[in-house]
């Protein structure tokens, strides 16, 4: 495989300074020998930046740095669109507002192929604000109602040209939802599986469930991994820690069965906070995730093994 490593240095999206840090610490943490030494081969683009902001604002005054974050989606629906064309995409974050654009980007890239796009959203949070119902104002609450194309982002956000169909779209780990977010989810196709139903089932039956479909689709699939997603003692450098997330076991074994299922082409590793960080620990798991997502196992066994 060859990977693409993207590096987004974006934190308007989060009420807490540090995520522009993310990419440099996935760099130190060695991101790209991890991915080399299981034979792959890796080209670190550098990091994208925005440059000219258009001048907009929303009538909801809780919104916070709003031409940002339009200004990111606009540049990184181009880089994603541009690099999955060139290999598998990984884009290094940066605040999950991220996600906007680089899944607006793989789905454009997605509908030449006339393969359908999942997306696997993994997170405390469903982030599936509009910008009328956000009442922190933080944008990176809002990325995952952008791309499945609810209404509201008109004149504020670029056009979307290929919205994600919501019956495509999968969240697991979720524990926070807002009530806007509740009323919107239940009116909408997304799966969503909370901490208690991984609890109730495990893990592994959800997922299965999920890869079975995108492969019944011939579907590509898009998996967005927050730092949140994780339980805040095996992942603490993230400014929106929620208790009861996924163990570093959990985590390991859904990268473990995507690895299997051969249908991942395009990553997104979002939040990560190196400010909040015990001496790295928390980008070397997201080093070490993203190991097991691209083929590191502990004993050889054949692919497609459940
Ligand atoms: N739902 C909350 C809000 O809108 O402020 C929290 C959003 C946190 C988003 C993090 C990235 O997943
Ligand atoms: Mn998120
Ligand atoms: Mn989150
Ligand atoms: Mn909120």
């Amino acid at each position: 495989m060859h990977c693409r490593l993207i590096g987004i240095p974006l934190q308007d999206g989060a009420s807490q300074l540090g995520c522009e840090m993310g990419p440099s610490a996935f760099r130190v943490a060695d991101l790209k020998g991890a991915l080399e030494g299981l034979g792959h081969e890796v080209t670190d683009i550098g990091n994208v930046v925005i440059s000219d902001l258009p001048d907009v604002t929303h009538p909801n005054a809780a919104v916070r740095n709003l031409p940002q974050i339009a200004a990111w989606t606009k540049l990184l629906t181009e880089v994603a669109y541009r690099e999955s064309g060139q290999g598998m995409p990984i884009f290094m974050g940066g605040d999950h507002a991220l996600s906007a654009g680089t899944v607006a980007g793989i789905a454009r890239r997605a509908s030449e192929t006339g393969r359908p796009l999942f997306v696997l959203w993994l997170d405390a949070h469903t982030d599936f604000h509009t910008l009328d119902s956000t009442t922190s104002g933080n944008l990176h609450g809002l990325p995952a109602a952008y791309y499945t194309g609810r209404p509201g982002f008109d004149g504020y956000l670029p056009p979307l040209s290929h919205p994600v169909d919501p019956a495509n779209v999968c969240m697991i780990g979720i524990r926070s939802v807002d009530p806007a977010e509740r009323d919107a989810l239940k009116e909408n196709a997304v799966t969503v599986h909370d901490m208690r139903t991984i609890d109730e089932h495990g893990v592994a039956v959800l997922l299965r469930r999920f890869i079975e479909r995108v492969e019944a689709a011939n579907g590509l699939l898009h998996v967005s991994l927050d730092v949140d997603f994780l339980d805040p003692s095996v992942a603490p450098a993230v400014g929106t820690t929620v208790p009861g997330g996924a163990t570093f076991r959990e985590a390991h074994l859904v990268m473990e069965m995507l690895h299997d299922s051969g249908l991942v082409t395009s990553l997104d590793l979002v939040e990560l906070n190196p400010f909040l960080d015990e001496r790295g620990r928390t980008a070397t798991l997201l080093v070490d995730l993203t190991a097991s997502l691209m083929g590191r196992k502990v004993l050889d066994r054949p692919t497609r093994s459940y």
